[in-house]
């Protein structure tokens, strides 16, 4: 995400920070290549504009003042600032104390709604509300049974009336979610390749009888300006309570998510990030900023990665780490709760100084499950105490995973390395993990 715009961004803040002293003329420089990167993000140009004239007038403050770190300060506003771009605080999504409550989600076609309107079935079935789905698209063939799919995929009820008018169908769904003591009903409406007077009339009309607390327009982010387009449409006609950016997973360049906030003053209140029901996150002004500046989003991964982690096993863990009796065992444990947090590059973004530093850095998930045969293929004593490993247990290890002695051999030897690696680090403050830890 951000990818080539992070990289822009960080290399020219690195020119700047290795300046004792800051002139305009540095200061004005590197602005112009932040608004560059920003328009080639496809960000706004009157976004990009309103955006380098405050850093700006705030930067050359700092010219005068014979500033300690000068280039950090020019980062700092433009973390700020970009903060301020992206909606300052967390804007939540609000159902009512009252059931039930009604969320309607609308878009274009293909944007995400239908796998939205799962998503958050999903997320507020976590919380023990009792949700119902609404299949209020009876337009495209296959709507309603992908609705029905995703609904029995996170055991969610999913009502349907086939081709029924939307408004009859949410009317309907609403009487019965009253009486079957629903607590939210997710209204998942049908999409247009256009924004088209016909479908903004319909969208009216359902959100007029059916007076949702939330009505979140799903923004592909892959669609750059258009997304911002479509949001302005939406919410002049509509009023939506706030925006979804989908599918910023993909190569997004950043410009939805960078100006339609700005653009429209309509918060982005969740984003997708990618085509599982669980790829739903809350949107934090300040997280994207830090992950937009290559400032990593460790927040994020910690709350990420506190999901999946027992914390009990993670002092232990720690203990064990210290001790440098970190054994394969733990280590093969390891690798299934890094299985379980997601694709692993993604995770390593979210670290502070991680998107630098793993480039070039290898992740073969082929190579993971190699070393995953090689700790199978040995007895619990062997992956207890890695020392009794000796020629003959190589071997043996190493037809029973289909590798060779040399493979063994070299992810012993990192794995060693890495204990104590792993020993040294757990002493010194948290600083980010240095290049090719893992033996993969
Ligand atoms: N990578 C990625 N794919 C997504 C995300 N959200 C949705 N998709 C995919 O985008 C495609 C369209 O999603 P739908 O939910 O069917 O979109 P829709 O708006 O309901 O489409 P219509 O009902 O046809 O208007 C599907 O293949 C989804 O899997 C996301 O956050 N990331
Ligand atoms: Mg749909």
């Amino acid at each position: 995400m951000f990818d080539s715009l992070t990289e822009k961004l960080e290399s020219t803040f690195k020119r700047l920070r290795g300046k004792g002293t800051l002139s305009e003329d540095n200061i004005k420089d590197a602005l112009k290549e932040v608004r560059l990167a920003l328009l080639e993000a496809d960000v706004n140009y009157k976004v990009t504009r309103d955006f380098i004239k405050e850093v700006q007038s705030e930067a050359v403050g700092i010219t005068t003042i014979r500033s300690v770190e000068p280039g950090q300060h020019v980062v700092r506003i433009v973390h700020k600032k970009l903060i301020e771009l992206l909606g300052q605080k967390a804007a939540e999504v609000n159902i009512s104390e009252r059931p039930p409550s009604v969320i309607m989600i609308c878009g274009l076609q293909g944007s995400g709604k239908t796998t939205l309107t799962a998503k958050l079935g999903l997320k507020y079935k976590k919380k023990n509300k009792k949700v119902l789905l609404v299949a209020a698209d009876p337009y495209r063939p296959a709507a309603i049974k992908q609705l029905q799919t995703l609904g029995k995929q996170v055991d969610i009820d999913v009502f349907e009336r086939g081709q029924a008018r939307p408004q009859d169908i949410c009317r309907e769904a609403l009487s019965t979610a009253k009486k079957s003591f629903v607590d939210l009903v997710i209204l998942d409406t049908a999409g247009r390749l256009h924004i088209d007077d016909e479908l903004m009339t319909e969208l009216a009309e359902i959100k007029k009888q059916a007076e949702p607390q939330e009505v979140l327009l799903v923004a592909d982010s892959m669609t750059g300006q258009d997304a911002v387009n479509v949001a302005t449409e939406f919410n002049q006609r509509l009023d939506i309570t706030g925006v979804v950016l989908s599918k910023l997973d993909g190569d997004a360049r950043g410009g939805a998510a960078l100006s339609i906030r700005a653009v429209t003053g309509c918060p982005i209140k969740l984003v997708g990030v990618g085509e599982k029901l669980t790829d739903l996150e809350e949107f934090y002004p300040d997280r994207m900023a830090s992950r937009i500046l290559g400032m990593g989003d460790i927040v994020s991964f910690v709350e990420k990665a506190q999901e999946v982690v027992d914390l009990k096993d993670a002092e232990k863990l720690e203990l064990k780490i210290r001790k440098e009796q970190f054994t394969l065992e733990d280590f093969y444990d390891q690798m299934q709760q890094l299985k379980k947090l997601g694709p692993l590059d993604s995770l390593l973004e979210m670290i502070p100084g991680m998107g630098n530093a793993l480039k070039g850095a290898t992740l073969d998930p082929k190579a993971m499950i190699r070393v995953e045969a090689m700790i199978l293929s040995m007895t619990p004593q062997e992956r207890g105490n890695p020392s009794i490993i000796n020629g003959s247990r190589r071997k043996r290890i190493a037809v029973g995973s289909g590798t060779s002695v040399q493979d063994i051999n070299r992810m012993l030897k990192q794995f060693a390395q890495m204990r104590k690696m792993m020993k040294n680090m757990s002493k010194m403050k948290f600083k980010g993990l240095p290049k090719n830890i893992m033996p993969f």
